[in-house]
């Protein structure tokens, strides 16, 4: 079964001006445990003394999920990571030729013998941790430049190899640039050396590929797949916990353990703390993810909400629901006069007509018409209106 690893309190804090405080953090990770993630990837102790004490706290909470911390390839980061109780811990270190050149000044040998060094020294004191290698930019380096830091990673004690597409450079459509592409031929390169480690996939979403290419490299046979709340992460983000995980239900081909019921919850707290906004569009969890508007997609959804839904939003906890606006058609103010509790009112065909004509013409200021605070008073402006023109008449 696919693992997923959520990166929403390490990849997701590195997103400018996003701060989780240490209560925030215990109540996201709290979240994620209840959705059934298999690794929480917690941060890096070494960032910050706040964010050491948080690693430690969240690794005592009792979890089913992993706790992890992240750290550069050095001992004393490494050691602070293990001192923190951690059930996984991630390592970086890129072998791209860029990066040994202009970044670190080293050569491919120096690199892989610093590698080897520092997870041999972590597995030393820890058996049973979980040891990741992510050779960073993993997609735009030489795979003989990761298969031989990937393989000096296994034989010091690493357990995964994390395929990092740091740039978000990778593409399903490009098969020069293709994940899927990596992720078989590493795990080939590997196989011949007798290495079997369980690979991982970091894609990041620079070109908007990002759950393309996560879902590409679970067709190709990746283990593990890196997810944050909202997509969080440095620059465009990574890839979205909640539009992986819909994805995957129609994939994996059996069923699946998410609790897939807390995800808005957990995306408004996200939100919320990060003092971000869900885009209403947002899959899954936006506010609009299940509204239908347009006065032909309601009146045919009135029948059969499958006519213009794939998804189910009862998976999720939530029901579909109804916009009032310049778009909205008869049907629409007839329910949405019932969903108020004025069921008497719909049947007066006159008034829904005129309620209609209203909506039309407020829908020109551009913002949302809310159908429980708003509709009531339009309501009783048109049927005084109604009556008015009634009494005239008569
Ligand atoms: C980073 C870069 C990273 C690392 C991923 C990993 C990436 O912020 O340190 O360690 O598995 O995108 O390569 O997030
Ligand atoms: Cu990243």
């Amino acid at each position: 079964m696919i693992k997923i690893l959520d990166s929403t309190l390490r990849e997701g804090e590195q997103t400018p001006g996003v701060y989780f405080s240490p209560e925030a953090k215990l109540t996201i990770a709290e979240f994620l445990d209840g959705i059934g993630v298999d690794i929480i990837e917690v941060g890096n102790p070494a960032v910050d003394v706040e964010i050491h004490k948080s690693i430690t706290r969240i690794a005592k909470a009792g979890f089913k999920a992993k706790i992890g911390a992240h750290s550069l390839c050095r001992i004393d980061n490494v050691q602070k990571a293990i001192d923190c109780g951690v059930d996984f811990l991630g390592v970086f270190f890129s072998v791209s030729t860029a990066r040994l050149q202009k970044d670190y000044d080293i050569s491919l040998e120096a690199a892989t013998d610093k590698i080897a060094h520092v997870i041999s020294h972590a597995r030393e004191q820890r058996k049973d941790l979980l040891i990741r290698y992510t050779p960073e930019d993993t997609v735009r380096s030489p795979i003989e430049n990761v298969v031989k830091a990937a393989s000096a990673a296994i034989q010091a004690g690493a357990n995964i190899i994390s395929i990092a597409d740091t740039t978000g450079y990778t593409s399903p459509f490009h098969p020069q640039r293709s994940i899927y592409n990596i992720v078989k031929v590493l795990k080939q390169e590997l196989a011949q050396l007798d290495l079997h480690p369980q690979i991982e996939v970091h894609c990041h979403n620079d070109r908007g590929l990002a759950l393309a290419n996560a879902l590409d490299a679970y067709r190709a046979g990746a283990d593990i797949i890196d997810v944050t709340v909202m997509g969080l992460g440095e620059r465009a983000g990574i890839v979205d916990l909640a539009e992986l995980l819909i994805n995957l239900i129609d994939m994996v081909g059996e069923q699946t353990h998410w609790q897939l019921n807390y995800l808005k919850d957990l995306y408004d707290f996200v939100s919320d703390h990060a003092h971000i906004p869900i885009p209403p569009h947002h899959p899954v969890v936006g506010k609009n993810a299940f509204t239908h508007y347009a006065g032909v997609h309601v009146k045919a959804i009135a029948k059969d909400e499958k006519l213009y839904q794939s998804l189910n939003p009862e998976i999720l906890g939530l029901k579909n629901n109804l916009a009032l606006g310049m778009q909205s058609g008869y049907t629409a103010v007839e329910l949405a006069i019932k969903q108020i509790g004025r069921e008497e009112l719909a049947e007066n065909k006159e008034l829904v007509a005129n309620i209609l004509q209203e909506i039309k013409v407020i829908a020109k200021r551009g913002t949302p018409i809310d159908i429980e605070t708003e509709l009531p008073e339009i309501i009783d402006r048109c049927t005084i209106k109604h009556l008015i023109t009634n009494m005239m008449s008569g």
